[in-house]
Parts: C-alpha cells; structure tokens; sequence
C-alpha cells in the first residue's frame, strides 16, 4: 500500500491522541462499511446478475456516500446452491461475476478512492463440487476423507433409513445435518444445505491449506476479511445427539458445535498465522450466530489475538420466536434491553460490530420502521440511532436509500435455498399450508435483502438491461438512487451526513455510552460523552409525537442540533417532543462538568 495512501488514511482516524490511547492500529473503530451482494448490486454484462464490472462503474457513487471499506460477498467460483456461500474454489473469481484481472482493477480502483475491500470467507464449509470434498468422497481411504466430518450410520441402523444418520442434529436449511453417501456407506455433516459439507478443522492440514489461502488473497491487496459462520468450526468431536425440538423432526445439536471446545486455539493459530507481520493493516470480523456478550469480549479482546469485532444476532432475533418463521412481534424495549447489554459488555475490552441489515436479513425499514407514510423518516432515524452507538457500522446496499422488503407474490418468486427448503419442510409434512407458509417467508425471507439495487427509475431498476435473476421491487420507481442523490433532504444524504460525523467527531467514535429511558415503549434515548462533549440521541419509534422526559430537556432544547429538523413543539422544562419516527442528535460542551448526571453507564 503506497506510503501516501496510508498516511491518508491514517489521517482519517479521528484524533485518537485526545485519549492518549493508540487507536491507529484499529483504524476500524472510525471506519463505515458497506456490504454490497455482488448478484445483487449491478450488472455490467446484461446477463441479468451483478458482478465485479457492476461494481466498479459505481464506486464513485460509494466514494460520495464516503464508507471506507466495501465487504463483498462470496464471487468465488460456486455451483451457487447458496448463492456462493458454497465455494469450490478459493482462488479464483467466479466467471459469472468477472475475472481475476477484473478483481484487481476493482480493489486498485477502491484503494485510489481510499476505499478499503474486505473479502467474505467462507471456510466452515465447502461447496461439495470443491476438489478438496471430491477427492475425499471418492474413497475412504483418500488421504483427504478427515478433511470432512464422515462418520458411519448409527450403529443397528438401516444405512440412509430415517434414524440412522450418525447424530439426530437438524441442518439450518431444514432437515438432517447428515448426507448419506452410497459410495462409501457413510455420512456426511453438513450444517447448512447437503452441498455444503463442513470441513474438519480438528485436521492440521485443514487449517493450513485455509491459511495459506487468506495469505493468498492479503497478498493480492485485499484488506481483511468477513469470516463467514466462523464460531461453528469447531465441534465437540464425540459428536453427542442434541436434544429434541418440539414437533421438529431433527434436534437441536447447536450446543456441540456453536463456540466449540477449540474455537480460541484455532482463531489464535489463524490470527498468527494470516496476520502475522499485517499488524493494523487488515479487518476481521467473524459471523457469530449465537455468540454471546461474554464470549465476544473473549473474541475481541486484543490481548486474545482473534477477531477484531463480531457479527452476533440478539438484535435480529428480537421478533422471532422458536424458529426466524415464527413472528412474535417487535417490542422497543427489548431492543434497548440487548443493545444496551452489548453496549456495556464491550464498553472496556473488545469492540462492536452495528447493523441492521445484510444479506441474510429483511430491510429494517420494513421490519423495525414504517415503510409505508414514515418510510424516509423512520428509515434516516433507525441510521441515526445505529450509527451513534459505540463501534463500527455497517451499511447494507440499498439501506441508504431506505429500500424495502418486496412483493413476493407466489413461492416461485424466492431464490433463497433457506427460504425454499423451509416452504418445503412445513408444507410437506403438513405443519403450515401453503398460504400461512408463504406469509412466513414473505416476512422473514432472506430474499428481502436480495432484490436488485435500485439505481433509477429506468428498465430493471438500472440494475441491469436484462431481466433480472431475482424480481425488481415495484416501488423503484420512487426508491433509486437516482432520485436519492439528487434530493438534499433524502435517506441517502442523512447517511452521507452520519459517516461525516463519525470521520469528524471523536466523541462518535471514542465516546461511552449511556442509555436512557430503558423502560419508554415509544423513544430510544442515549447519551454519548467524550472529555467534556456530549451528545444527545433520540429516535421515535412510533406513528405518534413521542415526549422525552429528562430532567434537563430545556438545556438540551437550546443546545447545538447536530442531526434532524428544529422541534416543531416548545419543549417545556422537563420534556422534548419528537414527531412520528423522527431522529434527533443534540451536541453540548458539559460546562465545567457539572452537568446533569446521568445512570451510571449500564
Ligand atoms: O449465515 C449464517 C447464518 O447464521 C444464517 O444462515 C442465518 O442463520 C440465517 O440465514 C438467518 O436467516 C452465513 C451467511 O451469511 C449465509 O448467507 C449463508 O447462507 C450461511 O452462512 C452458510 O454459509
């Protein structure tokens, strides 16, 4: 990386010397990421998908909306069962998203606009197409069969009879985590779909072919990594049953493979061995399902030498009940309660990752907000409230324009191997009828987050001049970016501003954080502080004016309005009044320290 570049960005960190404390290696901590899904983001070959061609003629675009590091994910060769979440070559790019060549023209083009690239890597598992899982299904004495987890059938078992799979574990994709293999007799593990068999990372050799891999792809220029489900590498090796689900037909084996016995060891030996020698130049944040606080701060403790933030789901599960299909609704206060605890269990070691969205999720403006009369003021508020808690956000292509889920109208609308297994899993055995399981997944569906980018009101959105692999949302001709950038007072702007404030205001960056109003069903409310600067956050999450009682609202009433439109309501001594989901951001100087204190932070 050119000296100048560097220096660059180092510049961009905030004045981290305000606490004496040497952030410059965790240039992360005032970093913006947008995720963009390549089949998903723009199509440069009018085949219909997005690829690296797309995303290179619009880095521009990204340069003005000023994040500074893309996260792609997978665009290595795949037979995209998972939509690339299955690959089976690490080292090359998929010919239907472009060519080595092209992925080095993009990441030298991102660099000159000091746009960091981070690669998802998926290295739980496999495509079953990979040479690796080939060679070692091919006999049971190939020299790679301990790369994979085979196992024979449950001892008394009818091989491949329901039952005889080695351990009763479900898969997340519906059914059994098991593949019975008819040319060797034995099973399979596959946590995900049969053609993601997980790899056995107990084998030395595993481990290092896959380090040897990432070394491969820093060496070319990339700047970290978003490890993809990395806290399931590791299995208790005795591989016990899990223990039954209600009317599920396969249990629940998350306990024996979730943060497993190795999982420290074996992100430390990757850590050496990748970074090693890279101290403070890459990103690595690790996919987390079921993390927990304590563990995180495990996981992200510098003095660990693991991750340097996590992706955990607590705030993403809030409205689900026994399974992501089972709509339980949304309460305020449950957000406040597990962001709040994320907030204070990495306020002294470790560090957070923000999101609401990625490609796994439905829009949030659709799921958290209002996407109907409140879409653009709901959408800006959710951006502000995120992006002003303490850690590293990251933006989902489209959430800056505020886009929605979409209109599926029939099952043969979705694409997502999750969503369609799930559909049917439930009808099949007569769990849900057809309409109930398509309203399941026209809420939850992964496939809300994966419509086309909606760059103008042209043909396909702009996304492409060819028909898409996945339907337009109608509402693009309202919802582009087009029309976003050319408005002052558009989401799009909002976020423009926010990655501004975080590039501008160490207390964003740097500051504690104090959550107010914990119980209020209708406002979240939060104080960041930094030496002697404060600033004020509120968010309105309803269709109604929300008043905010705090004892000094008239002092924060005539203080700076950092983000958001001038109170329409006189704020008596004691209460702000916010309108229907709006976001407001206060700035204060704490004169002489001798301001109102606030809870302890939580
Ligand atoms: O997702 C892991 C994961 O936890 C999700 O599958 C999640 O459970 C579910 O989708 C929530 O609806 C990662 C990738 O992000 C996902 O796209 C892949 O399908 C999955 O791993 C397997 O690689």
């Amino acid at each position: 990386m050119a000296p100048e570049t560097e220096a660059r960005w180092r510049s961009r960190a905030t004045d981290s010397t305000v606490l004496n404390e040497d952030f410059t290696n965790q240039w992360w901590r005032s970093a913006v990421v947008y995720q963009i899904y390549p089949r998903s983001f723009a199509d440069s070959n009018a085949d219909g998908v997005g690829d690296l061609g797309g995303i290179a003629a619009r880095l521009d675009y990204l340069a003005v909306l000023g994040v500074d590091v893309l996260w792609l994910s997978p665009v290595y060769p795949s037979p995209q069962a998972d939509y690339g979440y299955d690959i089976s070559d690490y080292r090359a790019i998929d010919p239907l998203f472009g060519s080595l060549d092209e992925f080095d023209r993009l990441l030298h083009s991102a660099h000159e606009r000091s746009i960091r690239v981070i690669m998802d890597i998926v290295v739980n598992h496999t495509s079953d197409e990979h040479p690796w899982f080939l060679e070692s299904q091919s006999e049971k004495a190939s020299p790679r069969r301990d790369w994979y987890w085979w196992r024979p059938p449950r001892y008394g078992m009818e091989p491949g009879a329901p039952g005889a799979e080695p351990t009763n574990w479900a898969s997340i994709f519906s059914g059994s985590a098991w593949e019975f293999d008819h040319g060797s007799g034995e099973y399979y593990l596959h946590l995900f779909s049969r053609k993601q068999p997980d790899l056995n990372w107990e084998n030395p050799a595993v481990r290092h072919a896959v380090y040897m891999m990432m070394r491969w792809w820093l060496d070319r220029g990339v700047d970290g990594f978003r490890m993809d489900v990395i806290n399931l590498i590791s299995k208790d090796p005795g591989l016990p049953d899990g223990h039954h689900l209600p009317h599920q037909p396969y249990a629940d084996g998350s306990e024996y493979y979730v943060c497993g016995p190795r999982i420290h060891s074996f992100l430390q030996e990757m850590r050496h061995h990748v970074f090693a020698g890279r101290q403070g130049k890459c990103l690595i944040v690790g996919e987390m399902p079921g993390v927990t606080v304590d563990e995180a701060r495990l996981f992200t403790d510098p003095a660990s030498a693991e991750v340097d933030m996590v992706f955990q789901f607590e705030h993403v599960q809030l409205d689900q009940g026994v399974s992501k299909w089972d709509y339980v609704g949304f309460d305020l206060r449950d957000l406040k309660a597990s962001l709040g605890r994320w907030q204070a269990g990495l306020a002294e070691v470790g560090w957070n990752s923000l999101y609401w969205s990625n490609h796994d999720q439905p829009r949030i403006v659709s799921r958290y907000g209002n996407d109907k009369e409140y879409r653009v003021a709901s959408a800006k508020m959710l951006a502000t409230v995120l992006h002003l808690h303490r850690g590293t956000p990251y933006i989902f292509q489209g959430e800056e324009l505020g886009m929605t889920n979409a209109l599926f109208e029939t099952v043969n609308e979705f694409r997502d191997i999750e969503s369609l297994n799930q559909y049917a899993a439930i009808t099949g055995s007569g769990v849900a009828t057809p309409g109930e399981a398509l309203a399941a997944l026209r809420l939850m569906s992964r496939d809300n987050a994966r419509t086309p980018m909606q760059w103008n009101a042209g043909p396909w959105a702009g996304f492409s001049t060819s028909p898409p692999w996945i339907q337009v949302n109608p509402n693009y001709s309202e919802i582009n970016a087009a029309a976003a950038m050319a408005d002052p007072d558009s989401v799009f702007h909002h976020y423009r501003k926010l990655i501004e404030l975080r590039h501008t205001e160490p207390v964003v960056v740097h500051g504690s954080f104090h959550m107010l109003l914990p119980h209020d069903e209708q406002v979240y409310a939060f104080i960041r502080r930094l030496g002697d600067v404060e600033l004020l956050v509120l968010g309105n999450f309803s269709s109604a004016h929300a008043g905010v009682d705090l004892a000094d609202a008239a002092e924060w009433a005539r203080a700076e309005l950092l983000l958001g439109t001038p109170p329409e309501l006189e704020s008596s001594g004691r209460r702000l009044v916010l309108r229907p989901w709006e976001g407001r951001v206060y700035r204060r100087g704490i004169p002489g320290r001798g301001a109102v204190e606030y809870l302890d932070p939580i």
